[in-house]
């Protein structure tokens, strides 16, 4: 019997998971898809990644993989060449230091996807998001990354619509800001759907 007042852990208790989106070559600078300030948000993350490493956090880290003709590219989708599967564009930046046991999900690998949301079916069980973090009871989601009016956007939004919850770090996201104002626009949407908008500096990981 739990005397009153004993706060019961056991049966709300939340497990954390690192979400990074997409923090690839072609949307840093000189890249494909160069995010204005895309590369900014790796110093942050860094130490984040190092922090959850150390709490034993599982990490996820997404990243576009196309093939090399896809409808999410030009002339019939609104965007250049980018991320495609296996191309230096596609790597991680340089210098994002992902924890051994990162856990890799490649994204719109089919031609006729876009590939915005983390939550884009995979290739197979071992790759899909959502039966990963089922299988490790993972119920909150620590995201950061690009684009934050594209991919970061549609990842929040759709683990928000599965349950999860989303603290998103507002100083480790960048927006792609084809129309001035839509990074800000997909904050407060991503706000309005229940995201808890945070600073990675002080984000708590339990
Ligand atoms: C993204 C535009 C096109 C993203 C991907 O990662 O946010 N943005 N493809």
């Amino acid at each position: 019997m739990q005397e009153s007042g004993t706060p019961t852990h056991s049966t709300n208790r939340r497990t954390t998971a690192i979400l990074i989106v997409d923090v690839q070559q072609d949307f840093c600078a000189g890249g494909a898809l160069a995010v204005p300030g895309g590369d900014q948000v790796v110093p942050v993350v860094n130490p984040l990644l190092a922090r959850a490493s150390a709490l034993g956090l599982t990490c996820y880290a997404t990243r576009d993989w196309h093939p090399s003709h896809s409808n999410h590219f030009r002339p019939r989708g609104p965007w250049p060449v980018h991320c495609v599967a296996g191309t230096p564009g596609a790597q991680f930046h340089d210098d994002l230091r992902l924890p051994t046991g990162t856990v890799i999900v490649n994204k719109g690998v089919r031609p006729d996807s876009n590939g915005y949301s983390a939550f884009d079916p995979g290739q197979d069980d071992e790759t899909d998001l959502a039966v990963d973090a089922a299988r490790r009871s993972i119920t909150h989601f620590v995201a950061a990354g690009l684009a934050t009016d594209y991919c970061v956007r549609a990842s929040v939004l759709d683990a928000l619509r599965r349950g999860f919850e989303v603290t998103l770090l507002a100083d480790a996201i960048a927006a792609v800001d084809t129309t001035p104002g839509d990074g800000q626009r997909a904050l407060e949407e991503m706000r309005a759907a229940g995201a808890v908008i945070a600073a990675a500096v002080d984000v708590p990981l339990g």
